[in-house]
């Protein structure tokens, strides 16, 4: 994956942060500006990345619209970050109801 800066014995949680960056490089590498996400690759990432099901144009439309503070049309780093911080939101509130 990501060169080597780890060491062998890398903690789940450390790759889970690998896997993190990695995702976004992917997809932020395909078009336009190589360290933002356009509409298009926030759209791949989405479909291909997270178990949503079928996803809404107009979802997209709405996600890319919360996540875009700066409002210049893409997604860069510090936005993707809003995104998995609500994603794991939605993971911990799942865990949560599954404790019940
Ligand atoms: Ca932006």
């Amino acid at each position: 994956m990501m060169g080597s800066c780890g060491t062998a014995m890398e903690t789940p949680l450390e790759k889970a942060l690998a896997t993190l960056v990695y995702t976004f490089h992917k997809y932020s590498g395909r078009e336009g500006d190589r360290f933002t996400l356009s509409k298009s690759e926030l759209k791949e990432l989405v479909t291909t990345e997270v178990a949503l099901g079928e996803v809404k144009a107009a979802a997209i439309d709405k996600l890319m619209e919360s996540l875009d503070k700066n409002k210049d049309e893409v997604i860069d780093f510090k936005e993707y970050t809003s995104f998995l911080s609500a994603l794991c939101m939605t993971y911990n509130d799942f865990f949560q109801q599954d404790a019940k």
